[in-house]
């Protein structure tokens, strides 16, 4: 739900530069199936009692929640709450202190304890609620970009990277950093923005789909939205591909860019009433499709946590429309050849995070990946 409010307010903001040409009912529409989903998630308590609760009934952290707390911290900000002292400044101090100990962890373990997306997220926010962070802490994501260290195992680093960028733009245009640091990161931000437009693919995408819209917050969050016609290519393809956008978090973090807005924007915003005209829509059942398929379900678990390789191995068939996730529920339902799973709900929906018992750990950066023979990382599993 928290992922929702940075975007009600994209139309109360000052002039607009990189607007999206034309689709304006496709962009309404999705704006309006996100409203559906925070609806139906929303349930009873408001999110801003539950995170202030969460945060003040303990001093203890076990492990930071940087990421979460910082995209809260956008979406509440952009909701134009009152003036400060409100609930928002201890939010912010916590963020501060989660991404303290994301630092020190990353000089313990060479990464930070979350990861170098939400450590970006964490400067970002601070950065919008004009909070200095230490040198060093900002030096830690500059050095870690330099040195190409935001990949994750089999993972596409184009999403963090271009975090990491919205953060160094907002440390210099909030005047956050002195003037030797600013040279750096404003070297830093070309030298991406150009690796960028380097590596568009001929599909128009900056990686994928999903990281796509983060690029394009670059552009536009450095006003080269208008100059640089990869932006345009950018837009048009994500313009035809505005069904791949489903969960709230992939929603929340395409409709700034279709409104020609960054999160850099929310720093900025004049606040006023809006005319409240969007009616929710609720999410579609998939389309049925006619037959059936069958699939190999091959489980493997590398060495040293499994001695034996591949764990299982399997003829799965299943109606033709099914997901992943589909495949597994039915491997599951098979019972005789012991399959099991679990996932657990986040906004990007559900992440696989145990198969036959076996638990991914994030502490220990593991995790369970999903491939398609032979070797490609699936975009999605539903
Ligand atoms: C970091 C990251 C990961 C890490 C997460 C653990 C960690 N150490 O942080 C790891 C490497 C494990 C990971 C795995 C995968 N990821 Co990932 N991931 C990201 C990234 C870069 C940041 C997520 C984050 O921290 N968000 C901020 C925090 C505060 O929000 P959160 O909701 O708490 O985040 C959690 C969930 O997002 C979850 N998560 C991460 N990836 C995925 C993917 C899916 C499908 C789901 C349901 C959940 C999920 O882990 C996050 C940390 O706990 C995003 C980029 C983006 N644009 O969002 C891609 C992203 C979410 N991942 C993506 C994908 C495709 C995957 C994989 C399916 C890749 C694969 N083929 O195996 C797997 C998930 C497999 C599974 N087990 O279900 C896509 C999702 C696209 C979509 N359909 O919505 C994204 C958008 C990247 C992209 N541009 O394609 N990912």
């Amino acid at each position: 739900m928290w992922l929702l409010l940075i975007l009600l307010q994209a139309a109360a903001l000052p002039a607009q530069l990189c607007e999206a040409p034309g689709e304006a009912a496709a962009v309404r529409a999705l704006s309006a199936r996100l409203l559906g989903l925070g609806a139906e998630a929303g349930g009873g308590a408001r999110p801003q009692d539950a995170i202030q609760h969460r945060y003040s009934r303990s001093t203890e952290v076990e492990w930071p929640e940087t990421g979460r707390l910082a995209l809260y911290l956008l979406g509440l900000r952009a909701t134009c709450p009152p003036p400060e002292p409100g609930p928002q400044r201890s939010l912010v101090t916590w963020l501060k202190y989660y991404l303290e100990e994301d630092w020190a962890g990353s000089r313990r373990h060479g990464h930070p304890l979350t990861s170098y997306y939400q450590y970006s997220l964490g400067v970002l926010a601070l950065c919008i609620h004009h909070k200095r962070v230490r040198e060093e802490v900002i030096r830690r994501l500059l050095v870690a970009e330099q040195h190409g260290r935001f990949g994750h195992a089999g993972g596409s680093a184009a999403d963090t990277e271009a975090v990491a960028v919205l953060a160094f733009t907002c440390l210099e245009r909030e005047r956050l950093v002195g003037a030797g640091l600013v040279a750096e990161l404003r070297a830093a931000t070309r030298g991406a923005r150009r690796r960028m437009v380097e590596a568009q693919g001929q599909d128009g995408f900056f990686g994928n789909v999903y990281s796509t819209p983060w690029a394009m917050q670059v552009f536009i969050a450095t006003n080269t939205c208008q100059t640089q016609p990869a932006y345009g290519r950018a837009m048009a393809a994500l313009l035809e591909n505005l069904d791949a956008f489903t969960t709230a978090a992939t929603m929340a973090q395409v409709l700034p860019v279709l409104h020609g807005r960054s999160y850099l924007d929310i720093a900025s915003m004049h606040c006023w009433e809006e005319p409240d005209t969007l009616t929710p829509i609720g999410p579609e059942p998939p389309p049925k499709m006619p037959g059936n398929k069958v699939v190999q379900l091959v489980v493997e678990c590398h060495k040293p946590r499994c001695p034996q390789r591949r764990l299982y191995d399997q003829v799965v068939p299943v109606p033709a429309g099914a997901s992943l996730l589909d495949v597994l529920r039915v491997a599951a339902a098979q019972g005789h050849h012991n399959f099991t799973f679990d996932t657990q709900d986040t906004p990007q929906g559900p992440f696989l995070s145990r198969v036959l018992g076996l638990e991914a750990q994030q502490q220990k950066r593991s995790y369970w990946q999903l491939l398609t023979t032979p070797n490609t990382s699936l975009q999605m599993g539903e």
